[in-house]
């Protein structure tokens, strides 16, 4: 690869790396922001996966005490990534419709940090999931969220959400999971959330910041993880049934997933439960996407969970995806077939409203020369990210129709905030599942039309690009909700 000119954004994010170091160092680490370390060397590979700590809601209410800050151990080693509470993925908070969920973050990073709770239906608002909260470094703000009593249960995540710097957080490591408990009795016998994440580390531990390639392409790291774990094993019995809560959590990859010689059946979307149990051969999960499945393996041996490479376009010569399957994770079953009751035909689908259409609007994702430091700029109906203006103006209470267009040659995965939406056709032809999500794909140079109930929260929120190199470079827009 030709050595790119440091844009004055690359020379910003390599400082705070500088900074991020030291931090890191004054509590034991030793690391470098330079890449002349050589490749970083997992350890703990072919380890059984492992839960990260779960903090439950009790008595209507889970109040937590999240600390985003440098240095968590990731793939087997000492890193100077970042964490929530130390690890990467931090806590998993799990609540119930009708909980108070009360978060005091607390930044220790070198950056304005702030925090989103992807996929949850909650106020945009004040300290709910307000992503135009700055919290600088060394402050804390306390957040609380008033989850609805009639709220769906399903798995989210949560991340930072601060403009300019959400790709750089994520990629070094701020994520955890959000599951709202806890839905229909399943006849499983394991419930494992499997957060994946990407991620490009130096010999000693550092995060090997973003070239400008990088960020105009959306970047990928050289190393996939599953709850922070490299190639971790599964053990299970076989003809056992398991629920996995996969959780595409990387900054721009898009998983396209496959469990050898097994079947991934897929029960939600986006936490959302599809009308009935579906088998995919191939699960494509956007950035932000998840996927609930259920895995009920047949025999015994080993089986890898594999990302394929998956193309998202490609610009200038440079295209994106790996030349071949990379395995995230192993099932290994072992033992006697054991008896297993078979998934309901049915699951409880959630339905959005079905108001009539009140309005139409389209709204085109576009890329072109000329942005900051000579990169591209990343533009949504060609203006770049404002948070003073407001872009689209929504009465509350109305269902909308939204052509999503996409003007270049990558593939954006359009993310709304708070107000999740059915998707009706799209350029690709894909089959629509009249499941809400609120992650969706659109094709190069293509379409996706929506339906977007805003019948739940008025408000100001944003919906923006997913591939958060691209987010960060100005592809957001506000929405108003009045
Ligand atoms: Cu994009």
């Amino acid at each position: 690869m030709t050595p790119a000119p440091i844009s004055r954004r690359r020379a910003l994010a390599l400082g705070g790396l500088g900074t991020a170091v030291v931090v890191a160092g004054a509590t034991g680490w030793i690391a470098s922001a330079t890449a002349s370390t050589g490749a970083f060397d997992p350890s703990g590979t072919g380890a059984e996966l492992l839960q990260p700590p779960l903090l439950d809601s009790r008595d209507g209410r889970l109040a937590v005490e999240l600390t985003a800050a440098a240095g968590v151990r990731l793939a087997g080693r000492d890193t100077s990534a970042l964490g929530f509470n130390g690890g990467s993925p931090g806590p998993t908070l799990r609540v119930r419709p009708g909980d108070e969920l009360a978060v005091l973050l607390t930044n220790r990073l070198v950056q304005p940090t702030n925090l989103h709770t992807h996929g949850l239906h909650v106020s945009p608002q004040a300290n709910s999931d307000n992503p135009f909260v700055s919290i600088e470094p060394g402050a804390s703000f306390d957040y609380l969220y008033r989850i609805p009593a009639d709220h769906p249960a399903g798995t989210h995540w949560y991340h930072p959400h601060h403009h300019g710097m959400v790709a750089d957080q994520l990629f070094g490591g701020l994520v955890g999971g959000l599951i709202v408990d806890r839905g229909p009795d399943l006849p499983v016998t394991t419930d494992r959330l499997m957060l994946v994440t990407d991620i490009t580390l130096d010999g000693a531990g550092a995060v090997v910041p973003a070239n400008s390639t990088d960020r105009a392409m959306g970047r990928e790291g050289r190393l996939l993880l599953v709850n922070g774990q490299h190639q971790p094993i599964l053990s299970a019995a076989p003809g056992t049934a398991e629920r996995w809560r996969i959780v595409n959590a990387c900054t721009s990859r898009v998983l396209a997933l496959r469990l050898e010689g097994q079947q991934l059946v897929q029960i939600a979307q986006d936490g959302s439960f599809l009308s009935r149990p579906t088998r995919r051969d191939t699960l494509v999960l956007a950035p932000g996407n998840r996927a609930d499945v259920v895995v009920q393996p047949t025999g015994t041996g080993r089986f890898a969970l594999l990302a394929d490479p998956y193309d998202r376009g490609s610009m200038m010569g440079s295209s994106t995806g790996d030349t071949g399957p990379t395995t995230l994770a192993t099932l290994i079953t072992s033992g006697p077939l054991r008896a297993s009751t078979p998934l309901p035909a049915v699951l409880p689908a959630e339905t959005l409203p079905t108001t009539a259409i009140s309005r139409t609007r389209q709204t085109d994702f576009n890329m072109g020369m000329g942005g900051m430091g000579g990169g591209m700029a990343m533009s949504i109906d060609g203006r770049t990210f404002d948070p003073s203006r407001d872009d689209q103006i929504v009465a509350f209470g109305s269902t909308e129709e939204w052509t999503v267009t996409n003007t270049s040659p990558l593939a954006h995965p359009f993310h709304i905030h708070v107000w999740p939406f059915t998707v009706t056709a799209a350029s690709d032809g894909r089959a629509t599942t009249g499941t809400p999500q609120d992650v969706v794909l659109i094709p190069p140079r293509g379409w996706v039309r929506l339906r977007i109930p805003f019948t739940t929260f008025a408000g100001r929120s944003v919906y923006h690009c997913h591939i958060l190199d691209h987010e960060d470079a100005g592809m957001m827009a506000t929405v108003v909700v009045t």
